[in-house]
């Protein structure tokens, strides 16, 4: 009998213990919506990143745009009990509260793209975004070396600037770039500035408008690709010629951008990349192996794509997108 109730022992301890070994890491990623190309790339690349990782399991929330419902998926994934939380907020106030109720929760927190202005009054893992007011700089800078490049660098151009999701950290820094960067180019007069709210629709709607009500547009700066893409169906419906009539810049790199750029509809598109896969997985495999990280944020490195490259902009040099468009994985 004592044998018998041995071997009982052993076996639910050999089973028990398997099954220990045996139970999946658990991310839980909650994610802003589905608002552009980028956030698509995005998704799917953390998306395949994960659950092709033997072992890891993704909990997925979609946030639709709304705080509310990314605020709800966070104390839903607290209440899971998972063993990481990425997270991306579609504005960057109002998160104190709930992130600081993941940090008593000790679950390890990463944070990629748009990041929380409440970053340094909470601990995380790790962020990585892209540096949004270098991409903002970028933009008007590609614009006004390019002007002078063909002989138009002391001619007055009417400039509207689109920009994304008011109060998301990517439409505050890249703002705040444009807007640091046309001082450095007195040429430029602004004479439009508007949400467009990161979707191709809305940059559509805001270009139609800013067709109707205002006289000369030469240079449109698109907080992201999306929106340059539905500004060009405006411009075309207008009887313009986007690239030509009005000289387009992007932000993002999406493939979309890369193939109007190629057929001349757009100059330019500086790139943000969505590929964060990469960044993710060695740091989740270093924590589960006991490694510790630093607060750091990691800005990946970043190119600008336009119609023939070699513009110099300091940081950065253009590149054509003929010549890359092959190897984009986005
Ligand atoms: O540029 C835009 C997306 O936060 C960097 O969000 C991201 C931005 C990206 O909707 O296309």
């Amino acid at each position: 009998m004592k044998k018998v109730f041995l071997l009982v022992v052993a076996l639910v301890m050999v089973f028990a213990v398997s099954a220990a070994s045996a139970k999946d890491v658990v991310i839980a990623f909650s994610q802003i919506g589905q608002e552009s190309d980028w956030r698509t790339a995005n998704t799917d690349d953390l998306r395949s990143a994960i659950e092709n990782h033997p072992g890891w399991k993704l909990v997925y929330d979609d946030g639709q745009q709304k705080q509310e419902n990314q605020i709800k998926a966070l104390r839903n994934f607290i209440t899971q009990d998972v063993d990481y939380i990425l997270f991306t907020g579609v504005v960057s106030t109002g998160w104190d509260e709930v992130l600081k109720e993941v940090n008593e929760a000790e679950i390890p927190l990463l944070l990629i793209d748009r990041l929380p202005d409440c970053a340094d009054k909470i601990d995380y893992v790790a962020a990585f975004g892209g540096d949004f007011v270098e991409e903002g700089r970028r933009q008007i800078a590609w614009a006004g070396e390019y002007l002078k490049g063909i002989g138009k660098g002391d001619v007055d151009m009417n400039i509207v600037i689109m920009e994304g999701t008011t109060g998301a950290s990517a439409q505050t820094g890249r703002t705040e770039g444009n807007l640091k960067a046309l001082a450095e180019y007195p040429h430029f007069k602004l004479v439009g500035q508007q949400s467009g709210n990161f979707t191709r629709a809305e940059g559509q709607a805001v270009m139609e408008s800013w067709l109707k009500s205002i006289d000369k547009i030469d240079v449109l700066i698109a907080q992201n690709d999306d929106m340059a893409l539905g500004a060009i169906d405006a411009i075309k419906a207008a009887g313009k010629v986007p690239g030509k009539d009005i000289i387009i810049v992007g932000c993002d790199s999406v493939k979309a951008a890369f193939d109007a750029i190629v057929a001349g509809e757009m100059n330019c598109t500086v790139e943000c990349t969505p590929l964060y896969g990469a960044f993710v997985v060695p740091t989740i495999e270093a924590l589960e192996r006991g490694e510790r990280f630093d607060k750091t944020v990691v800005h990946p490195e970043e190119g600008v794509f336009d119609m023939d490259g070699g513009i110099d902009l300091g940081s950065v040099k253009s590149v054509k997108a003929a010549d890359v468009i092959a190897s984009r994985r986005y």
